[in-house]
């Protein structure tokens, strides 16, 4: 948009009195943030109005990403760089005398979600609007994001995150666009006078579903696109009806806090209440809006596509056919024929656990219309299948089995497509945990590989780096990111490759600030930074990089003289409250991090930071100064990795084994670009097949890793005694499960490699650049229009091969 400077600093200025009541000089940085908030919202209306005006005009086909997570991180940035805008507003802050930086840090980090899933969704809003899609967002506004991390003597202490103490500058409530939803009670179906079925419900609790709307701005193209998020409230009460203080709190409860968990099914009957209430008012804000505007539904799926963003929001299934047959009489066989061309569900976790089921009885008691025609599917599905697949097959793969509802099962019976988000992900499902469904449905099933949003990740992460690249290659790549391949053409060039380098450090120095002022720490810029963030899991294997930490201790205490390539292991993360294997890790990482970092003999060869309270701000933060990537996972179990292409884009180098997008980033990098280890996926089935895996037999044919591991349990950590018998139990008494000990030997080689390599700037250098000019197809702009392309059938207007 156009903005002259003076015309902001008069806007700014007014919007301060209007809002505060106080002059400039008075106001806090909050006040400050709220007011530009406010403003940049405000400026934005119009563009808002006329995209969905479009839309409706031109009847243009719509996808709603339904996710119980969206992790957006903060959005004043963002917003200023889709609009254009972030010179003059800066300049015009800058010269009202004012820090844009503590304006910037001002904005709470809505943790409206747990890691890479949430991110990825709200990743792919910003994507849909750049390149001019239609596509809306539908989650959970809640009011508790993920817990604040914080460490007392190295444990993490969870506290609430009350993001929205301050108000939220924007979103805006809707509250005439509001929706009941249905909980528990009884419910008949009763004959109607024409011979049809009517459900009748009794008893029911009713919650009110108010809708607060968040613009999701696109880059540079006057397209503002909706991120609808929903609140729980009581429903409108003209009855005067008694709500006892249990009911309200009941109702209160359902968008109360984020489920802290991660890759992991969470039993709780309050999940379910939670997935059904965003499923169903969300599908019914869409059918309502359909219906405004079109006499059938029979060509619904030509305007309409919805989308599961894992199994949460399965249950838009049958809330759809419930509208369909009981609102709009439609027969079975077209509403589930419109309801499967409508959906289509993606699969982020091969991990067991994961794979959502619920309990019939609890499923039925409070879902009791919705059981009903679950019911229905699964007995359709059952008689449907069951002579040309055989018994055996179907029973494994009906949406109700062994006394559970199956929601993965059921999400991909009610799909028309059903996609995995990295290729060996895909080919696990197709081979092992959707098997069954992949022999019954063969052409619903393809891969759209996750990508990330390109712009915040540089643009506004690394704003150096942003700038070198601007001045060799032009700005082009801001909006086709494939374009930085551009920059292969400086691989030789010294010069190119010494500020490169530059940046690096500035970004590396940023980073030591930080952990100097909030951590004490002192760490030093020219050693590797060598970086672990995401999640803390188990299959991820934190351990693994903790035992190279307690094997570079030893070799320095060892033999104190050598020299040694300095280097600082950065981690963030944080584990699920009642993830107990999960806090003892950071526990011990962190009673290393004091052994290490006061050691005297250590100095400043060795340092360890656990950064606590890890979030989208932070990986801001952090990424831009990374050296190395740990993407470590056991070969086969993370999905696909979205830290491992942020960090990519921003020149790290992978350590990583042959798993999830690491192979396809390894592929567009060149092997020769990163470091390689450890067992492939087939050789982790081999293993399971076989039976023979022997963790034992491995640590008692290497003294190193003996020794290394030993030290979880002798006193050389001091405080660790319960949890270093727990981690040493888990690789030893417990045999290993995520083949940490397997890898050992091969990881610490290629970490003997990085810090040889690491003292040749030049050709670190090089493959530094190799990774950024082939991040480029990593952007989520291309995997968005993959998904428009091959599953949603919508259009877009930017041009991405
Ligand atoms: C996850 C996977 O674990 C990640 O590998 C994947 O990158 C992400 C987005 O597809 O989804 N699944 C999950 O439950 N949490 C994740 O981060």
């Amino acid at each position: 948009m156009e903005l002259k400077e003076a015309q902001f600093t008069k806007d700014f200025i007014n919007e301060i009195r209007a809002t505060y009541a106080v002059d400039l000089k008075d106001t806090s940085p909050m006040e400050q943030y709220m007011a530009l908030g406010h403003l940049i919202k405000r400026y934005n209306g119009e563009s808002w109005t006329d995209t969905s005006r479009s839309y409706r005009k031109n009847d243009v086909k719509q996808v709603y990403y339904f996710s119980i997570e969206f992790l957006p991180g903060r959005l004043l940035q963002s917003n200023m760089l889709n609009l254009g805008i972030t010179d003059v507003v800066k300049k015009g802050l800058k010269n009202l005398g004012l820090n844009f930086d503590k304006i910037v840090q001002a904005e709470p980090d809505p943790g409206l979600g747990n890691g890479g899933l949430g991110r990825l969704a709200a990743c792919y809003m910003d994507s849909m609007a750049s390149i001019g899609m239609a596509g809306n967002g539908n989650g959970i506004r809640y009011r508790y994001g993920l817990f604040k991390q914080v460490f007392m003597n190295g444990y993490q202490v969870e506290l609430p995150d009350d993001w929205l103490r301050n108000g939220n500058a924007w979103e805006v409530r809707r509250e005439n666009r509001a929706c009941l939803v249905r909980f528990g009670g009884h419910v008949w179906l009763q004959e109607q006078p024409d011979g049809s079925l009517k459900p009748v419900y009794d008893h029911t609790d009713d919650v009110l579903a108010v809708p607060y709307d968040t613009g999701i701005i696109g880059y540079h193209n006057v397209v503002t696109n909706t991120l609808r998020l929903w609140s729980a409230e009581l429903p409108p009460n003209e009855e005067q009806t008694y709500y006892s203080q249990e009911q309200r709190d009941n109702i209160d409860d359902i968008t109360k806090v984020l489920y802290p968990d991660d890759s992991n099914a969470e039993g709780r009957s309050l999940r379910l209440r939670q997935e059904y209430f965003f499923s169903s008012a969300g599908v019914q804000s869409i059918v309502r809006h359909y219906a405004a505007n079109h006499t059938s539904f029979k060509h619904f799926p030509q305007k309409v596509a919805i989308h599961i963003n894992d199994t949460h929001p399965t249950l838009v299934i049958p809330e759809l056919m419930r509208i369909l047959l009981d609102e709009y009489d439609c027969p079975w066989n077209l509403a589930w024929q419109i309801t499967t061309s409508t959906m289509s569900y993606t699969n982020h976790t091969i991990m067991q656990e994961a794979l959502e089921k619920w309990p019939i009885d609890m499923f039925r008691g409070l879902l009791p219309r919705i059981y009903q025609i679950v019911e229905e599917i699964d007995r359709r599905y059952r008689a449907d299948k069951a002579p040309v697949f055989g018994q055996n097959i179907v029973d494994r793969t009906a949406p109700l089995g062994d006394g559970q509802v199956r929601m993965a099962y059921l999400a991909v019976i009610g799909s028309h497509s059903v996609n995995g988000v990295a290729p060996l992900h895909t080919e696990l499902l197709k081979k092992d945990v959707l098997a069954d469904l992949y022999r019954i449905y063969p052409e619903k099933f393809n891969n759209k590989t996750n990508g990330i949003a390109d712009r915040r990740w540089l643009e506004i992460a690394n704003q150096p780096l942003t700038k070198l690249i601007d001045s060799k290659i032009g700005k082009k790549w801001h909006a086709n990111p494939k374009l930085l391949q551009e920059l292969s053409a400086y691989e030789n060039d010294d010069k190119f490759l010494k500020q490169l380098a530059e940046v690096k450090k500035i970004n590396k120095q940023r980073l030591a600030d930080y952990v100097q002022a909030e951590m004490g720490i002192t760490i030093r810029t020219d050693a590797i930074f060598d970086v672990q963030i995401k999640r803390l899991h188990a299959y991820k294997r934190q351990v693994l990089h903790m035992l190279e930490i307690i094997r570079e201790y030893l070799e320095i205490k060892r033999n104190p003289d050598q020299a040694v390539t300095p280097r600082v292991h950065i981690f963030g993360a944080k584990a699920a409250p009642s993830y107990h294997y999960a806090k003892s890790v950071i526990k011990v990482i962190n009673a290393l991090a004091d052994l290490v970092n006061n050691d005297p003999d250590i100095g400043d060869k060795l340092k360890v930071v656990f950064i606590p309270n890890y979030g989208v701000s932070l990986g801001e933060l952090i990424i831009p100064s990374a050296d190395i990537s740990e993407q470590i996972s056991t070969a086969s179990k993370e999905a696909s990795g979205t830290s491992n292409m942020k960090l990519m884009t921003n020149g790290a180098l992978s350590l990583a084994t042959m798993d999830g997008a690491n192979i396809d980033i390894i592929r567009a990098a060149g092997k020769k670009n990163e470091y390689i280890f450890g067992l492939t996926a087939n050789d982790v089935y081999g293993y399971y097949r076989r039976n023979d895996y022997c963790a034992r037999k491995v640590y008692e044919s290497n003294p190193e890793l003996q020794r290394v591991v030993n030290a979880l349990i002798t006193n050389l950590i001091p405080g660790i005694s319960t949890e270093g018998h727990e981690i040493y139990d888990s690789l030893l008494k417990y045999n290993d499960e995520y083949f940490v000990l397997a890898d050992y030997a091969d990881y610490v080689k290629q970490q003997e490699q990085i810090a040889q390599d690491f003292q040749d700037t030049t050709t670190w250098q090089k493959k530094s650049l190799a990774n950024i000019a082939a991040s480029g197809t990593f952007s989520a702009d291309y995997s968005v229009a993959r998904y428009a392309e091959d599953i949603w059938q919508v259009p877009y207007n930017r041009i991405l091969k």
